[in-house]
C-alpha cells in the first residue's frame, strides 16, 4: 500500500529520516506551502520566498532522481492550508493510510502532526551531530549544563580540530582573541544571486499575497538550492574565513554582514550539512589558509552552539517558549517593526533585519536582545518577533536563543548570567553611537535624561528591579553590590530616570 512521506521546509535534504526510510517505487512525497506555516507568525517576506523557492527545487531534484511528488502550491484553490488537512487530502487521493515523517523542530507542528488521524511514523531527525540520545547521555547527571563541555565532548566525537586526544594547538576555545571591534576595516561582501525563473514567480506569489510584508522582498539575493548555498560558503572560505574570529563581534553601520558565513539559511533548511562546513573549515588551518582562532571560533557556533541548544530545546520541551522567569509582560515596541527611533543602534539593527532577513549574533544579542530585556520586554513576544523576521529561524535554534541565552526567561538553564551591558558596550564594538540621537557617555542624573543613551539608564535599573534573583549569582553579585554602594538619591535617579523612558514606550512615543 503507498505511503506518504512528508517534506516539510526545513527538512530539504536527500538524507532526511523520512526519505532515507521511504521507497521511490512505492511512496509519494507530499510537500506542502500553507499560510498555517506561512503566517504562524507574522515572517518576513524574504524568509517566506526563500521557503517557498527552495522547497519548489528541492520538489524538482527529488522528481528528477525518480520521487513522485505532490506538490501544493499556496495559491492552489484545492490547497487546505495546513500540512495536516495536505496530508489527509493526499492520503484521500492516494488510498494512503501511513505517513513516514522526520520530526518537525516545532512542537506545535509535532503535536499537530500527532493528532492527524493516519498512521504516523515519525522518524527522529539524523541532520544532527548529537543525536537526543547522544545530548541526554551527556546531561544526565549533571548539576548544571554548559556549553563548553558539551563542546568538548563533540570535538572528541567528531574528531574535529584534534591532534590525538587533545584539541590542535594546546586549547580548547580561542574566544579571547575574538573581540576586536571593527572600525576602519573592510569586509568582502557574500555572494549575490539573481533571481531565476523559479524565484521570480515565487517573488509574486509573495508579493501578491503578503503585500504588507514584514520586511522588505526585493532585492531578493538568497541562493535557493544547495549549489547556491555551497557557492556561498566557498566564498566565504576564501574571503570571510580567514579573519572570522576576530571581528565575530563587531557592528558597523554601512555592513551588516562584516566576515560572517551568511549559511544559517541555508544549514537550517537542510541546503547544506553541519559536518561538511567543519570539515572543509578544518582542511582551510590544515593547509595553513586560516588560522587556528578562526577556524576553532567556527566550528565551535556549529558542533558547539548550534547542537548544544538543539538539545536544550528538546530536553526543556514544549512549554520552553512560554517560560517567564523574570516575569517580564511589556508590550514590543513599534520601534522593532520600523517605527522611528532615536536610538541608532536599535534603528539600524532593525533596518537591516528587514531589509534582509539578517542580522549577526551580536546584532542580535547585544543590540535589539539586550534591549528588550533591560525594558522587560514580555519574552514571548520577543519570540515571536525573533521567529518571524530573521530567514534562519526555526523554533528549535531560535526559541533557546532567545527564551535562553537572550531574554533569560528560562532563568538560566542556558546563560550563567542575563546578557545585559550599558551603552559601553555597543560603542566600543560598533560605531552606531557617533550618529545617535542620546549621548552614550551620559548616565542617570548627568544633565538630561532626554540625552542619556537609554542602555545606560535601564541597565541600572534593570540590575536594581532583579537585585534579589541576581544577588546570590556570582556572576552579578558584584553588580548588584555596585548599585547598592550608589547614594539613594543617585539609586532614586536611576529608577526616575528608566521610568521616563519605560512610560515612553508604553505610551507608543519615539524612544
Ligand atoms: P556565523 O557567524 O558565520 O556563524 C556560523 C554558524 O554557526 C551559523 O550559521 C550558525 O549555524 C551557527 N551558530 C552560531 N551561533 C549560533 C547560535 N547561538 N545558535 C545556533 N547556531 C549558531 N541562529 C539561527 O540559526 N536561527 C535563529 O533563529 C537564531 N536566533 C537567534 C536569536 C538570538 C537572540 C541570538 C542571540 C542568536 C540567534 N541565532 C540564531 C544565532 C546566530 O545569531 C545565527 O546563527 C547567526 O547570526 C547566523 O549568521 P551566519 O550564518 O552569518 O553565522
Ligand atoms: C518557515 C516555513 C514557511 C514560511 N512556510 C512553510 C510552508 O509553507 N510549508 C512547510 O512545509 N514549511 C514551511 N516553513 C518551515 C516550517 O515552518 C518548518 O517546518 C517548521 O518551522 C518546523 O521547524
Ligand atoms: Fe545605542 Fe546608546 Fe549608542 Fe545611541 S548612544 S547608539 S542608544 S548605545
Amino acid at each position: 500500500m503507498v505511503r506518504l512521506v512528508l517534506v516539510l521546509g526545513d527538512q530539504l535534504s536527500e538524507g532526511v529520516a523520512a526519505l532515507a526510510g521511504a521507497d521511490p517505487a512505492r511512496d509519494v512525497v507530499v510537500m506542502a506551502e500553507v499560510m498555517a506555516e506561512a503566517a504562524s507568525v507574522r515572517h518576513h517576506v524574504k524568509k517566506i520566498a526563500f521557503t517557498f523557492a527552495a522547497m519548489r527545487k528541492f520538489a524538482a531534484r527529488l522528481e528528477a532522481a525518480g520521487w513522485r511528488v505532490l506538490y501544493s502550491r499556496l495559491d492552489d484553490p484545492a490547497n487546505s492550508q495546513s500540512i495536516p488537512g495536505e496530508l489527509l487530502r493526499r492520503a484521500a487521493e492516494t488510498g494512503a493510510g501511513e505517513v513516514l515523517a522526520t520530526e518537525p523542530g516545532d512542537w506545535r507542528l509535532y503535536r499537530a502532526l500527532e493528532a492527524v488521524p493516519l498512521r504516523l511514523h515519525l522518524r527522529e531527525d539524523g541532520r544532527f551531530l548529537a543525536s537526543h540520545r547522544v545530548f541526554e547521555d551527556w546531561a544526565a547527571g549533571r548539576r548544571q549544563l554548559r556549553m563548553e563541555y558539551f563542546y568538548r565532548e563533540m570535538r572528541r566525537r567528531t574528531g574535529l580540530l584534534m591532534e590525538g586526544d587533545e584539541p590542535a594547538g594546546g586549547q580548547w576555545n580561542y574566544d579571547a582573541e575574538n573581540r576586536k571591534a571593527a572600525v576602519g576595516k573592510v569586509f568582502v561582501p557574500p555572494l549575490r544571486f539573481e533571481p531565476d525563473e523559479v524565484t521570480r514567480e515565487v517573488l509574486a506569489l509573495v508579493g501578491a499575497r503578503f503585500p504588507d510584508g514584514p520586511g522588505r522582498l526585493e532585492p531578493f539575493w538568497f541562493a535557493t538550492d544547495r549549489e547556491g548555498a555551497l557557492a556561498q560558503f566557498g566564498h566565504w572560505l576564501a574571503t570571510g574565513l580567514p579573519r572570522f574570529g576576530d571581528h565575530q563581534d563587531a557592528m558597523l553601520r554601512g555592513d551588516g554582514f562584516l566576515g560572517h558565513s551568511l549559511i544559517s539559511l541555508y544549514l537550517n533548511a537542510g541546503l547544506l550539512e553541519p559536518l561538511e562546513l567543519c570539515r572543509a573549515v578544518e582542511a582551510e588551518w590544515r593547509a595553513g589558509r586560516a588560522p587556528l582562532n578562526a577556524a576553532e571560533g567556527y566550528v565551535r557556533q556549529i558542533i558547539g552552539w548550534r547542537e548544544y541548544l538543539r538539545g536544550i530545546w528538546w530536553r526543556e520541551g514544549p512549554d520552553y517558549a512560554r517560560r517567564n522567569a523574570l516575569g517580564h509582560g511589556r508590550a514590543l515596541p513599534a520601534m522593532y517593526w520600523g517605527a522611528p527611533t532615536r536610538m541608532a543602534c536599535i534603528g539600524a539593527v532593525v533596518g537591516q533585519t528587514l531589509e534582509e532577513a539578517y542580522a549577526h549574533h551580536i546584532q542580535r544579542l547585544m543590540v535589539t536582545g539586550n534591549f528588550a530585556l533591560l525594558a522587560g520586554i514580555d519574552p514571548f513576544a520577543v519570540h515571536e518577533w525573533y521567529l518571524g523576521v530573521y530567514a534562519d529561524a526555526h523554533e528549535w535554534v531560535e526559541v533557546p536563543n532567545v527564551i535562553g541565552m537572550s531574554q533569560f526567561a528560562d532563568g538560566g538553564v542556558v546563560a550563567s548570567k542575563p546578557y545585559v551591558s550599558s551603552g559601553a558596550y555597543i560603542d566600543r564594538m560598533s560605531d552606531y553611537c557617533g550618529s545617535c540621537g542620546y549621548d552614550v557617555r551620559l548616565k542617570a542624573g548627568e544633565g538630561a535624561g532626554e540625552r542619556a543613551c537609554p542602555f545606560n539608564l535601564l541597565y541600572w535599573d534593570f540590575v536594581g528591579r532583579h537585585a534579589a534573583r541576581f544577588r546570590d549569582n556570582p556572576r552579578m553579585a558584584q553588580i548588584v553590590r555596585s548599585l547598592e554602594r550608589m547614594s539613594s538619591d543617585r539609586q532614586a535617579t536611576i529608577r526616575a530616570e528608566a521610568a521616563a523612558v519605560l512610560a515612553r514606550l508604553d505610551a507608543g512615543e519615539t524612544v
